[in-house]
């Protein structure tokens, strides 16, 4: 695998320099700041990879622009409403642009309304290190009682929301704040301050979508950009569900194997892929990541490696498809990460390498990190920091070497 990074931009507290200290090889980034929908245009698309080419003095960095996270896909698109055939348009004319200017991984996501979701970005761990955490009491607090969402209270289990409603009346108004900013913060136009009845708008656009339409509009989305990604020889890659479960009614689509394997037999081509995503699949307990690799293999065109531990407890039994959860060290926790990154050698060097195949390199992102050290009160991105994601692909690469080793030596 490659090792890269995700870079959010010249705004990243993380710069261009750090990531040449990392040890990663390459950069994930996006035009954050083309709104969703809109045309990337290929000047654009040209100044930010001179952004990534350089340090912040204007040095040359020796990085390149490899991988897109994300091309997004606009709300209209998901649901087929408004000007989303503009926008599918758009959509297929920043594909061009990118191949043109030589960038072939394009991941992205058909997540309605929520990208990731959490309800607290700094939950202290014992070591004194930070992380993100999805809470369920929380979320259901969130559901119920703040965003009054009419059939929330049935979607979880009884205790859950007798122990919601209980915090929720000795929650003081500040903290209630902090979890709304912390769950939309993975929404559309989340820089901004999102208020409860703007939630509420954008759930009620998705009142009457069921998970089979959402999945046929996938499919008709697919059909439309694949022919253009094929054209160009580019691989686009699908980010799966995060958490992989429904969260506030709204259907969700690509959170296990059968999610993908009818996605990717409905448009069965190398350039329809897999963003490969150990953190956000490995929430859930059925989700078999090593083996997933080796089935969905061929068509996994970027990996995300970290890991979650399941916090079992209150109403979150061992196999709950709803339950809280942290995000562990990348080594620790739901996802044997060495037999995943075994599988990932499978693929590699056994099948790619004899297929002949030029992506025998799969470009792998150590995914998110622990605020720890000098991270903390650093302000990077949450869920991005700079020394815990450092530890986190120092471990991963040490694996990964180590498996190479052991294979050449038998
Ligand atoms: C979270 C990320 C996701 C991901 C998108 C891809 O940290 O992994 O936001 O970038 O879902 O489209």
């Amino acid at each position: 695998m490659r090792a890269t990074w995700r870079w959010f931009g010249p705004k990243d507290r993380v710069t261009t320099k750090d990531v040449r200290q990392s040890g990663a090889l390459g950069i994930v980034t996006a035009l954050h700041h083309v709104p969703d929908g809109e045309l990337w245009t290929l000047e654009e698309i040209t100044k930010r990879k001179c952004e990534v080419a350089s340090y912040p003095d204007g040095a040359p960095s020796g990085l390149k622009w490899e991988v897109v996270e994300s091309l997004p896909v606009s709300e209209g698109i998901k649901q087929q409403t408004g000007d989303w055939r503009t926008h599918l348009e758009n959509y297929k004319a920043s594909l061009r642009n990118l191949a043109e200017a030589g960038i072939s991984v394009v991941c992205y996501n058909f997540m309605p309304v929520l990208d990731w979701t959490r309800t607290d970005l700094n939950w202290r761990l014992p070591s004194g290190g930070t992380c993100m955490r999805f809470d369920l009491v929380d979320f259901a607090m969130f559901d119920v009682f703040m965003v009054k969402r009419p059939s929330a209270r049935e979607e979880y289990p009884e205790e859950v929301v007798e122990t919601a409603a209980r915090h929720y009346f000795s929650t003081p108004e500040s903290k209630l704040a902090l979890l709304l900013t912390n769950i939309t913060f993975g929404l559309p136009g989340a820089t901004n301050t999102l208020s409860l009845n703007d939630v509420r708008d954008l759930l009620a656009n998705y009142k009457d979508l069921s998970a089979d339409r959402l999945r046929s509009n996938l499919i008709d989305f697919l059909e439309e950009v694949v022919p253009v990604a094929e054209e160009y020889g580019l691989r686009l890659c699908c980010h799966p569900d995060d958490p992989p479960f429904p969260l506030l009614g709204l259907p969700r689509i690509m959170s296990t194997e059968a999610d993908y394997a009818a996605i990717l037999s409905a448009v069965d081509s190398p350039a329809n892929g897999v963003t490969l995503c150990s953190g956000s699949l490995g929430v859930r307990s059925d989700n078999d990541l090593p083996g997933m690799m080796d089935r969905l293999g061929n068509r996994v065109h970027f990996l995300h490696l970290r890991n979650v531990a399941s916090d079992l407890g209150l109403g979150n039994e061992e196999k709950a498809r709803l339950h809280s959860f942290h995000e562990s060290e990348h080594l620790e926790g739901n996802v044997d990460m060495i037999a995943l990154i075994t599988a990932i050698h499978r693929e590699e060097s056994r099948r790619r390498r004899l297929a002949g195949r030029p992506d025998t390199e799969i470009p792998m992102r150590p995914d998110h990190g622990q605020d720890i050290l000098d991270d903390l009160g650093s302000h990077t991105q949450p869920g991005y920091p700079k020394i815990g994601r450092m530890k986190g692909l120092a471990e991963l690469l040490a694996v990964d070497r180590t498996l190479t080793q052991l294979a050449l030596a038998t």
